[in-house]
């Protein structure tokens, strides 16, 4: 076909992917690698991942619209609360579901996600990952139990850390992405703002370096973000703790801890950003926000 209208263009396909899940399944993992980018902040611990955070990957033909959620847990918190809206929320716009599970963890702790996958009306691309701590053998009877026990559209078995089988996985989320024109510019990798990314690069040096409820206790807020012509970019934050108790251990003694998490946040916030920064962290109680609606929102859980 030869016309001025541009159909003889191969169709371009543009849409929403949501990566669902229980906490600590590999889902943040799985979007930057995906990307090719860190983006959405990993650690070891689960729960990690609070809001929706959205990753796009652009190539000649096709612009996916990544959708990390946060791990779906039994609600204990109102922060809970909003971080299973958060998936909902995430699974309206999206135009196909990567439903993950962790290939080691046993088959019936995923019952309350078969629940929630019977109400999924978009295909749903199971993904079984963390294979590379499974024997090979294994692998088939677990995707063999998949498949007898719910309605897929396709399984694959992957390992997010190894990327063995993120680009078949990739082909196959492409295949259920609509044909449309792209919704943004083909150099854009988010739309989030950096002030985000920043705080949740600090909630990530937290996760990692407190243990017990500290990490869970905690959020942070960035109070100013200025850049500068000439010299670092100054970032002001506030974590903010639930009780004096943690933020005595936040502080630590003489303002170690403290001093020491600032510096390894500011060295990834600099990896981040690709520029130095001048981070001035301070740290704040706010009561049981976890389960306060009020606070939550003014703490940009809404
Ligand atoms: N061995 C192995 N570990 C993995 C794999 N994918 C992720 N992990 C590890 O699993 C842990 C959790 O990874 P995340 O990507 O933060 O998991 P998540 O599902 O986003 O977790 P939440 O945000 O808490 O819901 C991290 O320690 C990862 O390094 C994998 O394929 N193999
Ligand atoms: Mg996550």
């Amino acid at each position: 076909m030869d016309d001025s209208t541009g159909n003889d263009l191969p169709r371009f396909r543009c849409g929403y992917a949501v990566i669902m899940g229980s906490p600590n399944v590999g889902k943040s993992t799985l979007l930057n690698n995906m990307l090719d980018m860190k983006l959405s902040i990993v650690t070891s611990k689960p729960q990690t991942t609070r809001h929706r955070v959205l990753g796009i990957l652009s190539t000649e033909d096709s612009q996916i619209i990544f959708l990390d959620t946060p791990g779906l847990v039994a609600p204990k918190y109102k922060l809970h609360e909003y971080m299973i809206k958060t998936v909902e929320k995430a699974l309206v716009d999206a135009d196909v579901a990567v439903v993950m599970i962790d290939a080691t963890a046993p088959f019936k702790q995923n019952e309350h996600l078969f629940d929630l996958l019977t109400k999924v009306k978009i295909p749903v691309l199971l993904v079984i990952n963390k294979i590379d701590l499974v024997e090979k053998k294994k692998i088939l009877p677990i995707i063999r139990a998949y498949k007898d026990r719910l309605t897929l559209s396709e399984i694959i078995p992957i390992s997010a850390l190894n990327r063995d089988g993120v680009n078949i996985l990739k082909t196959e989320i492409k295949k259920y992405i609509p044909y449309s024109p792209p919704l943004y510019p083909p150099d854009a990798i988010t739309e989030q703002p950096e002030r985000f990314f920043v705080s949740e690069i600090i909630r990530e040096n937290i996760f990692e370096m407190f243990r017990d409820e500290i990490p869970y206790s905690t959020t942070v807020i960035i109070n100013e973000f200025k850049e500068r012509q000439h010299g670092k970019d100054y970032i002001n934050a506030t974590i903010y703790v639930e009780r004096l108790s943690q933020k005595g251990i936040i502080i630590g003694k003489h303002g170690d801890a403290l001093k020491k998490l600032g510096i390894h946040a500011r060295k990834d916030i600099e990896d981040f950003l690709q520029r130095e920064v001048y981070l001035d962290l301070h740290v704040s109680i706010k009561e049981n926000w976890r389960n306060k609606e009020n606070t939550l929102r003014q703490l940009g859980y809404n």
